[in-house]
């Protein structure tokens, strides 16, 4: 994986998107959040986790994504990573960037609105709060040097 993947990544969903709108067809799973398996693996995923120091429920984002409502958290059941029925729109409590080299910016609405929280290449913030950001993040946009 790398930055151009990012970028291409992105295209593909923005295709896949109107495709969807132009024949109403059903949600899937795999489109919502491309490229999540709930695990998260560096060196090119942003991860959001659903309460405090990067416990509970997680999801993981290899791109831009502009609706959390359709992504599933994902949880352990013991044997592997599953995704759940909780969806990850105003659900994020903590997120680490584990990407080395791109730029996760988390938005507030979906579609990249409202105030965003720029995360830096391997940033972690173990408690939303204190970035004003706790039960926010409802989109993600990439950017790459
Ligand atoms: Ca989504
Ligand atoms: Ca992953």
């Amino acid at each position: 994986m790398s930055a151009m993947f990012k970028r291409m990544a992105s295209s593909v969903l923005a295709i896949a998107g109107a495709a969807l709108a132009a024949q109403i067809v059903s949600t899937s799973p795999a489109l919502a959040n491309p490229g999540a398996d709930g695990y998260c693996t560096p060196p090119h995923e942003l991860c959001v986790y659903r309460l405090f120091n990067y416990v509970d429920m997680q999801a993981d984002y290899i791109g831009t994504d502009n609706d959390f409502r359709d992504d599933s958290l994902w949880y352990w059941d013991g044997d592997e990573m599953l995704p759940g029925a909780e969806t990850v729109e105003n659900r994020t409590s903590s997120a680490r960037n584990l990407d080395t080299s791109c730029t996760a910016v988390l938005w507030q609405f979906k579609d990249f609105g409202g105030e965003y929280l720029v995360m830096y290449p391997q940033t972690a913030y173990g408690d939303l709060r204190q970035q004003a950001f706790d039960n926010k993040a409802s989109s993600v946009s990439w950017g790459c040097p």
